[in-house]
Order: structure tokens, then sequence, then C-alpha cells
């Protein structure tokens, strides 16, 4: 079978919860202490895997991890009774749903080795997310562990990396040699800088790239202060389209003269600040779109449905396409639970080119296999989680069953067992 793109979505797992861990990231911190809805928030991503099978596109998953992460908290000298607040909630995260933020993939035609290489990502800079990559690993290894794939660990601190968040990939067609862009923030006003040059250029050598069709751009200042943590919040591309904010770069000048010179059919479609400002644009979250390939040709943007409740932004894409560009339609989702986290239908996915027939396919998805994972929510899932209810030993028990019945149903039992992964 040829190389094909499947996105792999992050099953929103039974402890979601809003705790406002990551400063620069708004919508965590506006929504800190809210009700949090796991059952609905797990149905919202499962709905939206199940409409992007109904496209035509080839849809895989990951599992939720082992939450709370009581081993994680014991190797600090805490425990989930007594721990402060901030470290029951980091260890309670369900932020492996983000799985945008799992690894950074390079595709076999662009590696010296001519494997597809996964390199787990650290999360290193906030707390809650630094403990996701081991579980992450042990998933990855499990589903690409044919000889087709290289599956690295994470780059060593302290150089943060934050995987496909941060990571543009430009080509003819996805099973053709592409560029590969890894952007790293320098600095962010009063936010942090997640994504390290120095992670993405060891990726690059990892993965066996060619130096010639690598390039490291700088994330602008403005953008990351503004609430672009990872680069995915202010662009996106899919085969030789790019479709960014005009502040979403340092120096979009000698970007762009790059791209042009290195995939001359590049169409960069660029959304001017003066039509949607950043604010709208993270509050929206237009660019966290899926820019997806349809099978009947074209390309769709697969929205929020906040990108439709913002006017300045549904009016400039609706004029986009009534053009003659690339992107034909506008399909919104409504992942409202994640999005209240930072989290739209990109974060919620990480894209792999490969052959499915060379993955494990406990991870690949069909409309029978999202049905029953659908059943367990509704059995399984609390429908409801405040801040509060994370002192309460009873919910343990209850998140820890959920997560247990996914993983018999899955066949995984045998695979994803201990408290790490
Ligand atoms: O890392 N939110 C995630 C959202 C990740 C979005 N991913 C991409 N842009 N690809 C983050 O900031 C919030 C958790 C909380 O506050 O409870 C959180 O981790």
């Amino acid at each position: 079978m040829p190389l094909q793109e499947i996105n792999f979505d992050g099953l929103i797992g039974p402890t979601h919860n809003y705790a406002g861990l990551s400063p620069g990231n708004l919508a965590s911190a506006l929504n800190a202490g809210k009700i949090a809805f796991p059952r609905a928030a797990a149905l919202q991503g499962i709905a939206k895997m199940q409409a992007n099978l109904a496209l035509g596109l080839t849809q895989g998953l990951f599992l939720p991890q082992d939450r709370p992460d009581q081993e994680w908290l014991e190797q600090l000298g805490e425990n989930l009774t007594d721990a402060e607040p901030h470290m029951r909630a980091a260890a309670w995260s369900a932020s492996s749903m983000w799985a945008a933020n799992a690894a950074t993939v390079s595709p076999a035609p662009d590696t010296k080795d001519g494997k597809c290489h996964l390199t787990v990502a650290n999360l290193m800079t906030m707390p809650h997310r630094s403990h996701e990559w081991s579980g992450t690993l042990k998933q990855l290894q499990i589903a690409f562990a044919a000889a087709s794939f290289r599956v690295h660990g994470p780059i060593l601190p302290p150089f943060g990396d934050e995987g496909a968040a941060n990571h543009i990939r430009l080509c003819h067609g996805h099973g053709t040699a592409g560029i590969e862009i890894f952007v790293y923030g320098k600095n962010g006003g009063a936010y942090p800088v997640r994504q390290h040059i120095e992670a993405g250029k060891a990726i690059s050598r990892i993965h066996g790239l060619d130096p010639a069709r690598t390039l490291f751009v700088q994330q602008s200042e403005k953008a990351i202060a503004a609430g672009a943590f990872h680069n995915d919040v202010v662009a996106v591309a899919n085969e030789h389209v790019l479709f960014a904010h005009e502040l979403a770069f340092a120096d979009k000048g000698s970007f762009y003269v790059a791209l042009r010179t290195l995939l001359p059919q590049i169409e960069i479609i660029e959304v001017p600040a003066k039509a949607v400002s950043l604010a709208d644009a993270v509050k929206s979250y237009l660019f966290n779109a899926q820019l997806v390939s349809l099978p009947d040709g074209g390309m769709a943007l697969i929205l929020p449905t906040e990108a439709q409740d913002t006017p300045a932004v549904w009016n400039w894409l609706g004029e986009m396409v009534k053009g003659n560009g690339p992107i034909r339609r506008l399909i919104p989702v409504d992942v409202r639970q994640s999005m209240a986290n930072g989290g739209g239908p990109a974060c919620l996915r990480l894209r792999v080119v490969a052959d499915p027939a060379d993955i494990d396919p406990r991870f690949l998805a069909d409309r029978e296999k999202l049905d029953g994972i659908a059943i367990l929510v509704d059995r399984y899932w609390p429908e409801q989680i405040a801040p509060a209810d994370l002192e309460n030993p009873a919910l343990i028990a209850i998140v820890r069953q959920a997560r247990k019945a996914l993983i018999d149903h899955l066949d995984l039992a045998r695979d994803l067992s201990g408290t790490s992964d």
C-alpha cells in the first residue's frame, strides 16, 4: 500500500479537568477551576474522528495515560493524599490527549535510512506534561514496532521539545520527500518558551534529515506573547500549502524566500493582522485546524466551532473558500471541552505518513471500533470533575476502572498495564 497520512488522535481521558496548569495558554488560565465534563469531552473527540473517517481519511488513536500518576508523585516524595494542590493537579492531568505534542515525525521519504522516525517529545517545560513521555513512548513502541519505523526516546533536558506542534512539513504529496521546518521560540514576553532550537537540531540529526531540506525558523515573540504557546496555534501546513498568520514567524521574509526556493510550487496563504488580529486567531484557533487533502481532491480545514463564532475569522474564511485557492471546504467540529484547555482539532492529533499495514491494528480506528469506545466512555467516564474532586479517593478507583475497561476492550492489557503507561 502506498504511504498515506494517518491522523492519530489522543482519546480524551477520564481525568480531563481544568486546573490552569499552562501559563501562556490563555484558555487554560481563563478556565482554571471550572467544572470539566470528561464524558462529553471524550465523546466530542470520538465524534471528530468519526467525521474524519466519513470524509475518507485514515484514522488512528492513542490511549489516555494512567492518571493520577502516583509513581511520579512518589518520585518527588509526595503522595496523592497530602500533595500540594498544584502537584496533585499535575498528577491528574489528562494532557496526553493533545497528541500533536506526543512526538515529532519524519516520514520515510525525508530520512537517510528510508525509515519513518519518531522522537517522543520531552514536554519538560510544564510540570504536568513532563511525565507524559514515558507512557507515550510505550504506546509509540507498540504502534510503530514494524521495521519501517524508528522510535526514539526524548531529547535530553534542558532542551524543551513539544513535538509536532512546532514542526511543519511541506511536500508535493505526502509520500514524496518533504521540507521539514522546526519552529522554535526565543522569547515570549511574560510567557515561557517551550520549544528550543537545540531540540529541533538534535531531532533533525537523529532522524537523518537532509540539512539542505531542513529549516529552523523562529516563532515571533508577538505570537507567543499573544498566547501562541505552540506554533500550531498560528500556522498549519499540508502538502504544498502553508496557512499562517501574518505575525506567526519572527522573520517571515527570509523564511518564505527559503520555502519558495526549496518548493517552487508552494502556496502560502497568509491571514493579515488587519483582517484577523492575533487575539482573534488565538481565541478562535482558526490555525489549529486540521488541513487535510480530501480523497476526491481539494483540501479542507477542519476547524473548531469557535472559528465560526468569531465574525472576523468566519468572514475571512468565507471569502477565502470563494476564491480559487487550494482550500475548498470548511468543516467546523465541536471540541469545546478540549478547547477550554487550549487544545483545538489539530492539537488532538499526531500526523504520521506511513503504510497503515505497518501499524499495530489496535491503534487504528474504524467506525465500529469508535462506536464501541463511545459505549465504554458513556458507561465509565465521569460525567464531571470539579477541582475539589481531585481530592476524592473514590474518583481514583473510578478513573482507573475506566481506563482498564478501554485497555481490555482494545486488547492492550498485556502491553499497557503498569502505572506509568
Ligand atoms: O500544553 N493544555 C495544553 C494544550 C496543548 C495544545 N496542543 C497544541 N497546541 N498542539 C498545553 O498547554 C492545560 C491543562 C490544564 O490547565 O489543566 C494544558 O495542558
